[in-house]
């Protein structure tokens, strides 16, 4: 009371709903008029943005907290009555008619998408000091995450354009959802690398704010432990980017431009942009409202599975069950042994890995009635069984891949499944983490998802018929992996399997210890023989006819520890660093025609 002159009238209708939602905690300690003023205004404007930042504001996410704890507590099934099946969607293969009739429709419906990725997660699992999209993807040319992202975007978009004869040239809009944790430094990498060749203009960022904690089932708001005038906030979740995509009118923009498609995807994938034609044609030709992309699923890996879910009530739909709830709805629904392969060696339930595509037309009129609100959840950690208070103060949180959850069943809810090797190489473990790993389950560390670029590489031309090397086993960081020859191509060179067929003729080979660097549109490759290093830069004008027989030291892999601070961390998270002891390395930096017979 005694302090309330200090607020300004919307602070002091802020204060009455605060007390009214029983978080008068937040401010019973307050000292006198006069002592630490502008301390206790900045926790009014932290509560303002906190409500302003919320659809529905602060006492509705406080309500909806109350509800999720004591379900929570009362050990609620979010399932109940729901039985799990396995769903049927579309399953393709690499380099089949099918898949290359797919491709081909994606590249075409590719100059009507935005692609949207979510990146405001730190990555705590890793455990890497800076963000995750400027990791390198590979260190053969080191080209980081988020270089490779635009420059797969601008790629397609020229594709686009080639193969529609330039009936509707557009950029394709490029959307980034950062968090206060990634924001500054997702700006500072674009801006120091002139937005990697995209216009600055077409590239967006959107920030999600972090929620309040809640330091008990009642759901008071928690303290900062560090200042007593700070509400203490944790990341809400990627569920966030629909509201964004929604409150930042963009959604209507890209409507307005006659857009048809949105896709998501996650930071660290490698591989995805293999997997983004064809299953943007799977969307486009099965008229999916939401297609997600799938692969096969270990059981118990740490992926969602791609579920049907049947009411006893008849309703029913096809969501992604995350990995720590499949086990338990399984064992619930009259499945003893839980979330197990079946005798493909697989979960018989495909891997979610949250690359999504909406239909824009559809995704608008639904989120017109849920402002783009996601179904919540809680996972607070208690300290006992008798489950009243908690080790930590947790939070609402919320996931992308639910968006299907509001849908009606009329909805066309599809998902498209294709080999891991092409689709998904993700970056979330730490080294110690990723060696603790049950063999056979994927690593998911920087070591496997570099390794994975050579190897579906590799498995790409061979599949276009170059002769290349079985792998070698080598351990790094603990992981034994597999050693494909270290080939790496700029999106427009090959981002597709047609695109690649063409560039790639006659009788080539490459061996196991080679390493082969395609940096330019217009390199042909015929008649190599490839036992060592080559790397070919050009400019887009240059078209280089490359053929012969190289032979040299090439570039090897050397061992280095993770916990070898000497060495710099993006380095030493992978186990291995590259020697380049000998190479033959050619520029064309001229428009013309050039031959490069070794
Ligand atoms: N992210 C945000 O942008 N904001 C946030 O608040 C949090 C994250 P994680 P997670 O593909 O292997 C997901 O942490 O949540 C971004 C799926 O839920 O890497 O453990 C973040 O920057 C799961 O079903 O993943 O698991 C990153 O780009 C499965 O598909 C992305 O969200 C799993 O990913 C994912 O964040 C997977």
């Amino acid at each position: 009371q005694k302090n309330l002159g200090l607020l300004s009238p919307e602070q002091i209708e802020l204060a009455k709903m605060l007390v009214e939602m029983g978080q008068s905690h937040l401010f019973q300690h307050w000292p006198e008029p006069g002592v630490d003023d502008e301390e206790k205004k900045a926790l009014f404007d932290q509560v303002a943005r906190l409500n302003s930042s919320y659809p529905g504001g602060l006492a509705s996410y406080i309500k909806t907290a109350r509800e999720l704890l004591a379900d929570s507590k009362a050990g609620k099934n979010p399932f109940d009555g729901f039985t799990p099946s396995v769903p049927t969607g579309e399953n393709l293969t690499f380099g089949d008619e099918n898949f290359i009739k797919f491709e081909e429709a994606g590249v075409r419906e590719a100059q009507n998408a935005a692609f949207v990725l979510v990146a405001g997660g730190l990555g705590e699992r890793l455990g890497y000091n800076g963000i995750k999209v400027a990791l390198p993807m590979e260190t053969t040319t080191g080209t980081c995450f988020l270089q490779h992202y635009i420059e797969s975007v601008l790629a397609l978009q020229e594709a686009s354009f080639r193969l529609t004869q330039g009936k509707c040239q557009r950029d394709i809009p490029f959307a980034i959802m950062t968090s206060d944790d990634t924001h500054a430094r997702t700006l500072q990498l674009l801006e120091s690398n002139s937005y990697f060749g995209m216009k600055s203009s077409q590239v967006k960022l959107l920030k999600q704010e972090k929620v309040a904690c809640l330091e008990d089932n009642d759901a008071r708001l928690a303290l900062d432990p560090q200042n007593k005038y700070s509400i203490q906030t944790k990341p809400h979740g990627h569920g966030d980017v629909h509201s964004l995509l929604y409150s930042s009118g963009l959604l209507k923009i890209w409507e307005d431009a006659g857009l048809r498609w949105v896709l998501f995807f996650q930071d660290t994938n490698g591989l995805l942009f293999k997997a983004i034609p064809a299953s943007l044609g799977v969307s486009a030709t099965k008229q999916y409202h939401v297609n997600s992309l799938a692969v096969p699923r270990k059981a118990k890996e740490a992926i969602g599975g791609i579920t049907r879910l049947t009411h006893a009530d008849g309703r029913s739909m096809v969501i992604n069950v995350e990995y720590n709830q499949l086990d338990p709805l399984l064992r619930a629904t009259g499945h003893p042994d839980g979330d197990v392969n079946s005798e493909t060696g697989y979960s018989p339930f495909p891997g979610n890995i949250n690359q999504l595509i909406l239909e824009l037309g559809p995704y608008i009129e639904e989120l017109k009635k849920t402002g783009g609100v996601i179904k919540e959840f809680v996972n607070p950690k208690y300290k006992d069984a008798s489950k009243t208070s908690f080790k930590s103060s947790t939070r609402l949180e919320c996931m992308m891949q639910d968006y299907p959850k509001t849908l009606p069943p009329s909805a066309r809810v599809g998902f498209t499944v294709m080999d891991t090797w092409l689709a998904y190489a993700p970056v979330k473990n730490n080294p110690e983490d990723a060696a603790k790993v049950p063999k056979g389950n994927p690593y998911h560390s920087a070591t496997s998802g570099e390794m994975a670029i050579y190897r579906a590489n590799s498995l790409i031309l061979k599949k276009v018929g170059v002769k290349v090397d079985d792998p070698v086993h080598q351990v790094f960081n603990g992981q034994e992996v597999e050693v494909w020859p270290r080939i790496t191509w700029k999106p427009t060179w090959g981002l597709t399997f047609s695109e690649v067929k063409n560039k790639v003729t006659g009788s080539c080979s490459i061996s196991q210890r080679s390493t082969m660097a395609i940096k330019g549109r217009n390199v042909f490759i015929k008649d190599l023989s490839l036992d060592g290093a080559l790397v070919i830069e050009s400019v887009d004008e240059a078209e280089v006819k490359v053929g012969g027989s190289v032979q040299n030291k090439g570039w090897i892999l050397e061992n280095v520890d993770y916990k070898d601070t000497s060495v710099p961390e993006e380095i030493r998270i992978r186990g291995f660093r590259i020697n380049k002891i000998e190479q033959i390395e050619k520029h064309y930096g001229e428009p013309g025609k050039f031959g490069l017979t070794v």
